[in-house]
């Protein structure tokens, strides 16, 4: 069976998604299963299976990811009070899907330490 990526599928579009923000070097739409009001994930389209992988080529996709994500947070989603944004790695740090993603989460007050 051939090894496909479900993210991958949605920025070529052959999976359909709930977009909220795309360009040349990502892409960002809403979760499937959210875990706040607000929940968006955000994906290079460059496929890297964890921040464990990541190299130095990739500084300038994973900083603009930073920004981006408090451009949607601030503009797009009018989150005033804050937000949180996340990047689980491998099994400990319960990543299910192995493309890097940043979870873009809003809407309510987050605990800490996470569970
Ligand atoms: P993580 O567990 O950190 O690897 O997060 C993967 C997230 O991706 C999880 O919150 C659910 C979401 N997800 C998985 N498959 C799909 C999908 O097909 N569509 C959408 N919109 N989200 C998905």
């Amino acid at each position: 069976m051939l090894n496909t990526c479900i993210f991958c599928e949605i920025i070529s579009g052959r999976v359909s998604s709930d977009k909220v923000f795309d360009d040349d070097m990502l892409y960002a739409f809403r979760d499937v299963n959210p875990q706040s009001p607000v929940h968006i994930v955000i994906v290079p389209k460059k496929h890297i299976s964890t921040l464990g992988e990541v190299c130095e080529s990739d500084e300038v996709v994973l900083g603009h990811i930073q920004v981006i994500a408090s451009k949607i947070a601030k503009e797009f989603l009018s989150l005033k009070n804050g937000f949180r944004v996340v990047s689980n790695c491998g099994y400990d740090g319960g990543q299910t899907v192995y493309h890097v993603h940043y979870h873009l989460l809003g809407g309510r007050v987050f605990k800490w330490p996470p569970g």
